[in-house]
Formats: structure tokens, sequence, C-alpha cells
């Protein structure tokens, strides 16, 4: 999709009224009087419509005239079915706020996250005039932004998030950078300071579409109040096509204020043209064709075919099966980035599990010996890949034989061969492009391969040095390992979200991910402090399942406070805090790179148990290695309809993530330190 077509398209004649140079004195003249007024909406009002005549009447300079006949009508441009019309015609009348609100609630929104403000409150005020809109309010707008992204990531519906303006909007940049990294829906409205005042270092301005800019799908600013909702059906309609990601809508105080005075009278249908793949070919149906057609004759031909499935699977609802069809049919083992956790069940026979920087021995090892590696909505991350020269060297040597090679299914064009050089790309949603080369794939046993791929599994399965100092102390594997034990049977109704840190890939190592959107966790941005803010999101979407943070020490301390959100609206969550007093991960990186200078990362932490029952929380602190397995019980059998509940568990500070990849190594050069020894004697030649 070319969004730079709906940016720069001529909306309406109107708006085009509006686009006309002005002297600045007429300007603030005429904005000063409409925001003064419309600030008291049953006053006499000014409204939009009276305010372009005014400006038309003082402006010096001649109009820009437009020149209506010199496009046709771009294909967006619908005209809508009647009970649109209607819709759109009964917005009249009302303030910017109000329609903000009636277009969220048209477009099917019940749930708002977001945090008040001066400048914000025509909107959030608006709230009140609605039923059945929920509008949860953090302690900080980082919170709503995670929470609107776990709601999201774990519904398939687009997350909410209304902040004021200036710091209120620059607050929610990380979460905005975090869902435009692993393709998130949000729609962000931030309020601004009046037209009138911007570019006056006014009290609270930030220009937000400029910061955001380079952290968003697209973002805009609205500054004709006939334009609003035209822009949140683009806003919507961005945020949900392709490749999902977050939009911000920026709106002035004097557009919320501000009262629609005149019917709109041009409609804009929220039917946009599909993702086109090939945008620029003649015939994009017959190329598409092509590249399945050259993919499946690829796997028909491979000896040793793998997948890597990522959250582009999980982006359909008919991903996971048709990702276990494709395996099924040709005896492909599927390997899973670690956005992709959840979209194969683990259990499988056929599962290779997370692969990449720390990901499984035997995946990393398969994914480098395969003469055809088939890569499934995931954008080969460099945690994924390690170093891209080195990487898939099997399937490098296989294509310069002319038959193997990287095919990657992939929906944003810009991740086709991004770092790595594919054989095939086949561009466009990747389950209905899946869907449509199941028919031409051949039935294969691979037997011999698969053979080598259940050996590999065998002697490499994750572990970890079990003995430690005394008899106490716990490993944090450990936790992960027992929690797994323990919800064997019920990981159909628990989702899980995570910081980011040692902890974070020891719960994508150690837990065996059976269901789709079962993890919701930070992937390409690497956020600390998402953990508990995503959980509420996810509580709230999921009312029904259990939600289970595990977090870190240092990623707890960075937003735990949202557990006072939590008390508030009565949302139960469930936290574990892996608590190794440290900043594990990067106190690792200290002690194999920076021959143990641990520089401000070993932590100063707060009595987690009493600062977690200041916010009424139900807690739990395991010291011991003895009372784990029964303190999990208690942690996981605890029911309330209100109350979260936290469980510290003191972990062994020394430990160490394995596998790891250093990034200038290839993905089978992995160091395992003394776990086992890697003993693949004729690997490289075997299949380099
Ligand atoms: C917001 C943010 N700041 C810094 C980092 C860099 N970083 C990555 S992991 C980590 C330590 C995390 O510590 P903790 O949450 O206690 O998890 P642990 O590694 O100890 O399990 C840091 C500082 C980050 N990912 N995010
Ligand atoms: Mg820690």
């Amino acid at each position: 999709m070319d969004f730079s077509k709906i940016i720069s398209a001529p909306s309406s004649k109107s708006i085009l009224k509006n686009a006309l140079p002005l002297t600045t004195n007429a300007i603030s003249k005429c904005l000063i009087k409409q925001y003064a007024v419309s600030s008291s909406p049953n006053k006499n009002t000014f409204s939009n419509d009276k305010l372009t005549t005014e400006l038309e009447k003082s402006q010096t300079l001649s109009p820009i005239k437009a020149n209506y006949n010199a496009k046709p009508v771009p294909q967006y441009v619908q005209v809508k079915n009647d009970s649109d019309i209607e819709f759109y015609r009964g917005l009249a009348g009302k303030t910017g706020g109000e329609i903000i609100i009636e277009m969220l609630q048209r477009l099917g929104i019940d749930t708002v996250f977001g945090y008040p403000g001066g400048a914000a409150l025509p909107i959030t005020d608006s709230l009140t005039k609605y039923k059945n809109m929920r509008y949860i309010v953090p302690r900080h707008e980082q919170g709503a932004g995670h929470m609107a992204e776990g709601f999201a990531k774990s519904t398939g519906k687009v997350g909410v998030v209304i902040v004021t303006s200036g710091p209120g909007a620059t607050n929610v940049i990380t979460p905005l950078a975090d869902a435009l990294n692993d393709g998130i829906p949000l729609v962000v409205f931030s309020a601004q300071v009046p037209t009138f005042s911007i570019g006056t270092d006014s009290f609270q301005e930030a220009d937000i579409v400029g910061i955001s800019r380079s952290c968003t799908k697209w973002n805009s600013i609205v500054k004709d109040i006939r334009e609003l909702p035209r822009r949140i059906e683009e806003a919507f309609k961005i945020a949900t096509t392709g490749r999902p990601g977050p939009v911000l809508l920026d709106i002035p105080k004097d557009i919320s204020s501000g009262i629609l005075r005149r019917e709109i009278d041009e409609f804009y249908g929220l039917n946009f043209p599909p993702c086109e793949p090939y945008l620029f070919s003649a015939d994009p149906e017959g190329e598409l064709k092509k590249s399945i057609r050259h993919a499946a004759d690829m796997i028909n031909n491979a000896e040793r075919p793998v997948i890597i499935a990522g959250a582009g699977i999980l982006n359909h609802p008919e991903g996971p099966k048709i990702l276990k069809t494709l395996s099924r049919k040709a005896n492909i083992p599927v390997a899973t980035s670690f956005q992709g956790l959840g979209c194969f069940n683990e259990n499988d026979p056929m599962a290779l599990h997370m692969i990449g920087m720390h990901g499984s021995v035997y995946g990393n090892l398969a994914i480098q010996a395969a003469d055809v590696v088939i890569v499934l909505g995931s954008r080969m991350d460099e945690r994924a890949t390690a170093n891209t020269d080195l990487y898939c060297l099997g399937a490098r040597k296989a294509e310069r034989r002319g038959y193997g090679g990287i095919i990657q299914f992939e929906i944003q064009p810009k991740n086709i061969n991004k770092k790595v050089q594919i054989t095939e790309a086949v561009e466009g949603d990747v389950t209905e492009n899946v869907k449509k080369m199941l028919p031409l794939i051949q039935s294969h046993h691979h037997k011999q391969w698969n053979n080598q791929i259940q050996e590999w599994k065998r002697k490499y399965a994750f572990t970890y040095n079990r003995s430690s100092f005394d008899e106490e102390t716990i490993k944090p594997q450990h936790v992960i390992e027992e929690l797994n034990r323990l919800t064997e049977r019920i990981k159909k109704d628990i989702v899980i979200t995570t910081g980011v840190g040692q902890h974070q890939m020891w719960t994508a190592q150690f837990f065996r991910w059976k269901y789709p959107k079962s993890l919701i966790s930070s992937g390409a941005l690497g956020t600390m402090g998402f953990g508990v803010p995503a959980a509420l999101g996810v509580k709230l979407g999921n009312p029904k399942k259990m939600v289970i943070d595990i977090d870190g020490d240092s990623s707890f301390s960075m937003t735990g406070q949202e557990l006072i959100t939590a008390k508030q609206y009565g949302i139960p969550i469930k936290v574990i805090i892996m608590n190794n007093a440290s900043q594990g991960m990067v106190r690792q990186m200290q002690e194999i790179y920076y021959d143990r200078r641990y520089n401000q990362t070993i932590m100063c932490n707060p009595d987690f148990k009493s600062l977690c029952e200041a916010m009424d929380a139900e807690t739990i602190h395991t010291t011991n290695k003895a009372t784990l397995t029964k303190d999990l019980k208690k942690f996981l059998s605890f029911n309330h309809p209100t109350r979260s509940i936290v469980l510290i568990v003191d972990v062994d500070q020394s430990e160490i993530v394995y596998p790891i990849v250093n990034s200038t190594d290839g993905l089978h050069e992995m160091d395992v330190g003394n776990l086992y020894k890697l003993n693949e004697p004729n690997y490289e030649e075997k299949y380099f």
C-alpha cells in the first residue's frame, strides 16, 4: 500500500479551500476568536465554516486555486452506504471530542487507555457522554501505551490511547516505537495546543508529529474539524492493513472543542484497495503465481527443508492451522522466531522451538544445515540470524547448485531482502499465500533429515547447570520449568507477558509454547517495563484468561506502579518477579565481554513484598528451592475477581543465558558454556 497517496491526496474541496496562504495576523485574529468562544459549546460558537469564510475575507494574497479536473478521483474515495451517510450527517452539531468518541464507537472500540490533561479534556470529557466505553487511566502514559499493545496483540483489535499535549504525548513514544517494531495496531490521539498557538513555544507544546514520525506507520495533525471523521477512518485502516502498526493523530484543542456546524457531505469509505503485491508489476497476479510455483518447486526438491515461522503467521486466524498442514504434508520441521512462539505446538516432534542468539542448539544447527529455508512472516532480525554473511550456509550452497536457497513469505515489502538476500520472495499475506501453495506441495518423508533433527534434539535439549552453591538457591530456569510443568493442562487459558532480559529468554526457552498469542512480549525493541502494563491490557481483552507477567526485578521497577491501576479498576493479574537483584542480561555481558566490571548493574531493590502489598496485591516471597513448587501452586490457584498477586522469587544471580551466538558468528557457532560439548565433527564439511 502506498500511503503517500493518502497523505498527499486532496481530501475535499473544503479542505483545499482552507489551505490558503494567509497573513499571520489574520490567522491569529480569527483563530483566537474561534478558540475562545468554542470552549463554551452552548454559547454562540464560532464554527469552522464561519472561520473559513472569515479567513477568506481577511486574507490579502490571492488564494491558490485547486485544479479539480487535473486528477481522477483517487481509488480509495468512496461514496458510503445510506447508514454511513446518515451517521456522518448526524455528526453535525457535535464537538470534535464527541466526534472522536462517536467514531470510536462506530469502529467497535469499547476500551481506551489514556491520561488526562488540559488539552485532552475536550476529548476525555466527551467520554462521559457515551455508555459502554471503558477509560483506563494508568500511572504513567507509557503504561497506557503498553496496555494498549497488550490489549491489541492478544485480541487482534486496535489499541486506542488518548494522551494530552507535550509531556503526555512524548511519554508514549516508547510504546509507539515498540508497536511499530513488533507490528501492533495502535491508534494514539495526542492532544495538541490550539492551532493558533502552534509554533509559539506555548505551554505543553511539543511537535509530536515531528517527534513520532519515525516511530509511527503514519501520523497527522487534524487542523479542520470537517476532516476529523475521515482522518480517524484512515488512521484505523492504516493501523490494521498490511503489517499492522501504530498511527498517531494530533488533535489541537480548538478542533476538539470546536463544533461541526455544517453536515459533512463528502464521504470516504473504509474500503482502501487491498494491499497489492508487486505494485509496479504489469501482471501482479501472474508474478505471484510464478513466485508460489517456484517456492513449491524449491520445497519439493529439498532434501533438508526447514520452516522458520514468525509473528506474520499469528496475524491470520488460520495461520497456525495452515502452518501445521504445510509441515505435515512434506514432513518439514518448524523453528520459531521469538515473536512467532505459540504458532506451532512445541510438543510436536517436528518443533525446533525458538531459534537465534539464545535459541535452541538443534534449531540453529538445522537452519544452518538446511538446503531450503522457508521463512514465514519473520523479519529475520539480527537476534534471529546472527551474522547474516554466515546465515543459512547450507541453503546458500544449494542455491549455488541451482536448486535450494531461502524462500521468504512476507507482507511488508521493505522486509524482503532487507538484511538477508532471498532466493524467492512471495509478497503478500503469508497465510493466504501458503494456502495457495499447499496444493502444489508433494508429500515427502525426509527421513534421513528428520532422523538427524531428532538426534540433535535428544543431544542438545535446553538445559542448565542444576547444581548450585547450596541446597536452597533457586535457579531461574527451574522456576520456568516448574511453571511449565504445573500449567501443562491449563495452558490454553493462560497468556504470559514478560519484561526484557534473562528472564524473558528463559521464559522463551523453558516454557513449551502450544497456543497462538499465548506470549505477549517486547521483541524487536526489547522494552524493559513492558510486562506489567501489557498484562493489564491482555487481561482487559481476555477477562477469562489467567494472565501472568514473568518479570525481571529491574524491568518490574520501571513500570510496576501500574499495579495501582490494577487495583483501581479491579483487574486481577499475576506477576512473578524473578529477582536476581541485577540487570541480569547486562551483568552477563559485563561478565563475558567486559572483564566482570559490573558497572551499576547490581540493583538496589526495594522490599518488593512490602511495595506490592502497598499497592494492594497479594504477595508470596520464595527464597528457598524447597518451597518453590508449593508457592507456585499457591500462586496459580489464587483466584480473586479483582485482586492481583505477586510472587517474588529470589534466584541465583550468577546464572547465564545459554546458548550464546555472538553477532559476528554464524548461528551454528554457539557458546554453550560447560553445559555439554557440541560434538558435530563433520558438520561444516557435510552441509556447507
Ligand atoms: C528501557 C530499557 N532500558 C535498557 C535496556 C537494556 N537492558 C536489556 S536487559 C536489561 C536488564 C534487565 O534486567 P531485569 O529486568 O532485572 O531482567 P534480568 O536480565 O535480570 O532477568 C537492560 C538494562 C532495555 N532493554 N530497555
Ligand atoms: Mg534482574
